[in-house]
């Protein structure tokens, strides 16, 4: 198991961009916007994104932007949706590179996506999730735009997908699922909404997430994954509560996920890594606090520092 092992981690992600005709790279290129979200903050909270180029990684971000509605594709010429245009916000403000937007363009394609009752749609399809909710309000947040949309009303509709377990679904009535519970958490601690949540409820539903192995599932029944070190962890020090899993364990269960070879960090011990599960990895070990790391902020999903730059150094 060991330690991190910082300098294998690196060289994957790094060696991701280069591997244009592998799997991994097949599969992510309708998302690549948001695969360089994941490995860009991975390699800060390790600090090492030193060893990328600004200057090349934000012409490339400003080249998948849609310039007609302002908003953000997975991948040049692609579509515009919510979720990349998140991504490219949270990248350029990694990069302190905000000054590259043009806010007023995006953050109005970002508030049209509200409807009447408060939900947003992710594009112009018109699905509707609590994960655009969240993805919404933390852009327009980091924006400083928060004002273009009924935050209310946002707030409503989210409180209208709880459930009586405690938790979050994507719709209303929808089941509670790990992932749904960081997007609805973290939205209601942007919005200052979090006095809409039982805290005892769901911090007893989230740490029951904890397995025999050490690791967390997304719901009762369900293999452990990495990737729910974020969405459970995140959502228990947001409602502060975090003190009810065994850090220790699962610390352990990250660090059994790494292939010490090639680097990388994969879903459960000795299946194949990816980028979505490295970055996750080292997030969840950010968020218990395993030294040498940046730390996280469990709301906007981005290192502290660059929280701090956006909203106190102005
Ligand atoms: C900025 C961190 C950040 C996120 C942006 C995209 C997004 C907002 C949030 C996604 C939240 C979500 C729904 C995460 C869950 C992802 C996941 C592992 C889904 C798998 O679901 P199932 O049902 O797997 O296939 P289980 O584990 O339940 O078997
Ligand atoms: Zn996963």
């Amino acid at each position: 198991m060991g330690e991190l092992a910082v300098e294998k981690h690196t060289e994957y992600i790094l060696s991701i961009e280069k591997r244009k005709d592998d799997f991994e790279s097949l599969v992510m290129e309708h998302l690549r916007l948001s695969g360089a979200y994941w490995g860009l903050t991975a390699l800060d909270l390790m600090h090492k994104i030193g060893s990328v180029k600004p200057d090349d990684v934000v012409t490339w971000i400003m080249s998948c932007q849609d310039k007609e509605s302002g908003g953000f594709g997975g991948n040049v010429g692609h579509d515009p949706h919510v979720l990349y245009t998140l991504s490219a916000v949270q990248v350029l403000a990694i990069l302190d590179r905000l000054d590259a937007l043009d806010v007023e363009k995006v953050s109005d394609y970002v508030a049209g996506l509200q409807n009447e009752d408060g939900s947003f749609s992710g594009d112009m399809w018109g699905e509707i999730d609590t994960r655009f909710s969240y993805v919404a309000i933390c852009c327009l947040s980091l924006l400083h735009r928060l004002r273009k949309i009924n935050v209310e009303k946002a707030v409503d509709f989210i409180v209208s997908c709880k459930n009586l377990d405690g938790g979050f679904g994507c719709i209303p009535g929808g089941e509670s699922h790990a992932g749904q519970i960081f997007c609805c958490v973290g939205a209601l601690a942007i919005t200052g909404s979090l006095h809409h949540i039982d805290r005892d409820l769901l911090g007893w539903w989230l740490c029951e997430r904890q397995c025999k192995d050490g690791g967390l599932n997304g719901r009762p029944e369900k293999l452990t994954d990495v990737c729910y070190s974020w969405w459970v962890l995140s959502s228990l020090i947001i409602i502060d509560r975090v003190h009810w899993i065994d850090k220790d364990k699962l610390s352990k269960f990250i660090l059994n996920c790494q292939d010490l070879e090639k680097g990388g960090i994969s879903d459960r011990p000795d299946n194949a890594v990816d980028v979505f599960h490295t970055y996750f990895g080292v997030a969840g070990l950010s968020l218990m606090e395993y030294p040498g790391l940046k730390t996280i902020d469990p709301a906007y999903a981005l290192p502290v520092d660059v929280v701090n730059r956006i909203f106190f150094q102005k």
